[in-house]
């Protein structure tokens, strides 16, 4: 039978002013640089680069209340949206390679823009849904869900470069894996919405395969959505995935990590996937920004089918005795 290539598009997303570290906005490259347009083609997927988005400068860019880099945030997201609709209107699965996680404010924006509604998996040791009002960083990377959940939207001051978007996430349409640092605020929202989470708890407790049996079941039991999957590095255990801007310890395993793309690859919903907070100025050493490099590159692999119980293409025959 012939299986139709998946049509990938990858955006990298050169963008680190929704946080404090420089470095991150070195991801996509180095990522790039580490094979995965290559490997993703070897391994049947048809891949379009799109680049690096062009992020205007911001130069002046005071803080609104506590909150950081709000215009550069906010309009840097704006072009990200625009590229990630048109790569979903080319028919392929995006790719967005960060850069920081407030970037997925633009990447589900536009993902949800381009094909109605979405489902998101948030794979993240953190929420990432502090309001700009219950945030005590004032960084933009811990607040991307507050932006996106229609139920927050009383909650969202006016900010300048943000009166483009919309709300586009419904609480009963996301899913966190990986959790283990939340601030009260975003505890509170969590349960106020009713969201469905999986902590480092509940996988310690049901073990990595019920908790995706449960999250496939969950996102597939309603109408099938489109799944926009955001991975923040930092889900995967710094033992494994040091060079990251907020390492938690007490992460996921390789192998959890790679089992929750894997699954959810199956589905065959992924319609989007963000990588992110890959920073390789947070590695002490090279070896550790290579195995966090070579951890993302993995996570995406498994994302576009690759299975460690091996792959073939359709097709494919043995060489022929002479
Ligand atoms: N990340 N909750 C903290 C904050 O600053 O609001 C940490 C955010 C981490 C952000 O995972 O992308
Ligand atoms: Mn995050
Ligand atoms: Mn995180
Ligand atoms: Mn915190």
């Amino acid at each position: 039978a012939l299986r139709p290539r998946a049509a990938v598009g990858v955006v990298g997303a050169p963008f680190s002013r929704g946080q404090p570290r420089g470095g991150v906005e070195g991801g996509p490259d180095l990522i790039r640089a580490a094979g995965l347009l290559d490997r993703l083609n070897q391994q049947g997927c048809e891949v379009k680069d799109y680049g690096n988005v062009a992020f205007e400068d911001v130069v002046v860019d005071e803080p609104i209340g506590r909150v950081k880099c709000v215009r550069a945030v906010g309009g840097a997201n704006q072009r990200l949206s625009e590229v990630v609709q048109a790569v979903k209107r080319d028919g392929r699965t995006s790719v967005m390679l960060g850069g920081d996680h407030s970037l997925a404010i633009g990447s589900v924006h536009g993902h949800a823009a381009a094909v109605g509604g979405v489902a998101v998996v948030w794979v993240d040791a953190h929420a990432d849904v502090n309001t700009p009002l219950s945030s005590h960083t004032g960084n933009l990377h811990g607040q991307p869900m507050s932006f996106l959940l229609h139920e927050l939207q009383h909650e969202i001051p006016v900010l300048p470069n943000f009166s483009w978007i919309k709300p586009c996430v419904w609480a009963k349409d996301l899913v966190y894996v990986g959790l283990r640092d939340l601030d009260p605020a975003e505890h509170y929202i969590l349960k106020l919405l009713g969201v469905k989470v999986f902590s480092m708890t509940d996988v310690d407790h049901l073990g990595v395969a019920r908790v995706m049996e449960e999250t496939c079941e969950y996102l597939c039991a309603r109408v099938k959505k489109p799944i926009h999957l955001s991975y923040d590095i930092d889900a995967i255990d710094p033992s494994v995935a040091p060079a990251t801007g907020t390492p938690v310890v007490g992460g996921l395993t390789y192998r959890e990590g790679v089992y929750i793309a894997e699954q959810l690859s199956q589905t065959g919903l992924l319609s989007a996937v963000d990588l992110v907070e890959v920073n390789p100025l947070r590695g002490q050493t090279e070896k550790e920004v290579q195995a966090t490099v070579g951890t993302a590159v993995d996570l995406l692999l498994a994302c576009f089918g690759r299975l460690r119980s091996g792959n073939h293409p359709p097709g494919f025959r043995l060489p022929e005795s002479p």
